[in-house]
């Protein structure tokens, strides 16, 4: 296993984030700005009732008292561990029949059908903070809102000498789309278990509940499998300019699941196929169309490999694959890529998928597949996920009407590995420049043309990586354009306003540094810039200092993934 990150990797090509001459513009984002207030929150919940003057005060005395289940003594345990570190508090846990706040905080599981399976109800008056909800995820996304309504002081990882008030109110919160998703790309650079786990903590700030993994690409294949064990051997003994790359274990993967499952998170395993598969080649030459290994491809072009779709072997390693990935997985998504399959026949590329289909339902799964699977014909449930730039595709549109849903990830609003601007120092261009605005401002329920609202199950923010190398570089692209994706999952469309949404995220910039996550301080977002600390509020004493001399990135120490 590799080793748990101590420090955001110091860069070592000084345009890159993270390093270089720090710009003018936002100086001390560990000040915090005025305490914060109820309507504060990102994603926006659904209805915020202000109650001014029933703030209330968390007290080391404070206990957190939970439903008698061990779902909820599971997110009463999460929540006592987020804000020990900081407050100092004991914060003990204890069940009750009926959870009061009585001067802490109450996690009550409750029958409220009308908060849905995510949804849930936060009270806070002098008395203490109650949340409510039908289930541990929703439980856990309002335990997310609660930490955003403690001053950013709370990410400290070390003791604070602070003033833990909560402004007081009533959230009643769900999400608009059930799949809020990001996409990690682990094959042009290989990212290890701790960094997948930290981005885990990211999404689940932003109560993002899909983490789609695409696994296998050209320049490497990232999961061991028992029954052709070269493709993680061989296949993943490179990466994008040459490194080592690497490849999770069994054990790895399972950690990266159950690690996710705990904040309500389903990982999305992808397989890409027919095409992006050179990787596999290289270590089983009877996959390729001419039957020879080639050697590692370290570049960045795409669309040039393929497993053979003429010969029975190649569905022999399709359905040893998926069958061990889905084996592996508890969520109930397999994902089949088929993107990019350019030098395979259209007539060919249908049958294969087709039949790829039948052996993802026959593990049990539901398929996914990139939106170029939908002209092949229909399985059962499946999901098409949209990649493409613009608002029209009548082959889409029409794979829906035969009952496919959809996922939304169009590559000029949602793709975090396209630059901020001219001058972002990684990413690509070719979907457009994609600042804070143009990853917010689109409807993901209206974005296709002749796709109705229903069909669509959700959105997905893909972090394509082959400019992309390190944490600090993974968190650079996703922060902030990552809550921006997630409000439009989570908010009602009524919410979406540029305006508050730029104010609302500008709080969360001392949060992320106080947390050592780095971001781009997007000149875009008005980042609260000095100190006016009033009478009281917290020293964030322990917080971490953005680097010396730091760049771009606000990058900092991050910390070991929550326990
Ligand atoms: C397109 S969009 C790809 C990926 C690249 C990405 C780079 C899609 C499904 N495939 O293979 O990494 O562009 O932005």
């Amino acid at each position: 296993m590799p080793p748990v990150p101590t420090a955001a990797p110091e860069p070592t090509d000084p345009s890159r984030p993270g390093a270089g001459d720090r710009p003018a513009g936002p100086v001390d984002l560990l000040s915090p700005p005025a305490p914060a207030r109820l309507g504060d929150v990102v994603p926006a919940p659904e209805r915020v009732t202000p109650r001014p003057g029933a703030d209330f005060t968390l007290t080391a005395e404070a206990v957190i008292r939970v439903s008698a289940a061990d779902a909820a003594r599971a997110v009463g345990g999460q929540l006592a561990a987020l804000l020990r570190p900081a407050t100092g508090y004991p914060l003990p846990v204890t069940d009750a029949a009926r959870p009061e706040p009585a001067g802490g905080i109450a996690l009550a599981l409750v029958d409220a059908e009308d908060l849905g399976p995510e949804g849930y109800r936060l009270d806070v008056t002098p008395a203490g903070v109650r949340i409510e909800a039908a289930t541990a995820a929703g439980l856990f996304h309002g335990v997310q809102t609660l930490r955003q309504l403690l001053p950013p002081a709370v990410e400290s990882r070390k003791p604070v000498a602070g003033h833990w008030v909560l402004p007081g109110g009533s959230v009643t919160d769900r999400p608009r789309f059930a799949y809020r998703g990001t996409m990690l790309d682990v094959a042009r650079h290989f990212f290890g278990v701790p960094d997948v786990l930290r981005v885990i903590d990211h999404m689940a700030r932003y109560k993002l509940n899909h983490l789609h993994l695409h696994l296998t690409d050209d320049q490497g294949w990232r999961i061991a499998v028992d029954s052709w064990p070269r493709l993680a051997t061989v296949g993943g003994a490179s990466e994008v300019g040459g490194g080592p790359g690497g490849h999770y274990t069994r054990d790895d993967y399972q950690r990266i699941v159950a690690y996710a499952a705990e904040r309500h998170v389903t990982v999305v395993p992808e397989i890409d196929l027919p095409g992006h598969t050179h990787a596999a080649l290289t270590a089983y030459g009877e996959l390729a169309p001419d039957g020879i290994a080639p050697p590692p491809y370290t570049g960045t072009a795409v669309g040039f490999s393929y497993v053979d779709p003429t010969s029975e072997r190649t569905y022999e390693f399709v359905a040893d694959v998926l069958g061990e990935v889905a084996g592996l997985t508890p969520g109930p998504w397999l994902h089949i890529g088929g993107d990019e399959a350019f030098k395979v026949h259209p007539e060919a590329y249908a049958a294969f998928v087709e039949r790829a289909q039948r052996l993802v339902a026959g593990t049990g799964k539901t398929v996914v597949g990139w939106h170029q699977i939908a002209p092949a014909g229909h399985a059962g449930g499946r999901v098409l996920q949209w990649w493409g730039t613009d608002g029209e595709d009548t082959v889409t549109a029409d794979a829906v009407r035969r009952g496919a849903r959809l996922v939304l990830s169009p590559a000029n609003h949602a793709y975090l590995d396209m630059k901020y601007a001219p001058d972002t120092p990684i990413g690509h261009d070719w979907a457009g420049l994609i600042d804070v605005r143009r990853a917010y401002d689109w409807d993901p329920g209206a974005h296709l043309a002749g796709v109705p609202a229903e069909a669509v199950l959700g959105v997905e923010a893909p972090l394509w990586t082959e400019s992309v190398t390190s944490l600090a570089e993974v968190e650079f692209m996703l922060f902030p354009r990552l809550p921006a994706i997630a409000e439009l999952g989570w908010s009602p469309r009524a919410k979406h306003d540029w305006a508050g949404f730029r104010e609302r995220l500008a709080g969360h910039g001392p949060r992320w540094t106080t947390a050592g996550i780095a971001f781009h301080p997007s000149p875009e977002i008005p980042w609260p810039a000095e100190p006016p600390a009033p009478a009281g509020s917290p020293t964030p004493r322990a917080a971490v200092p953005a680097q010396p001399g730091s760049g771009q990135t606000q990058a900092a120490t991050p910390a070991t993934p929550s326990a």
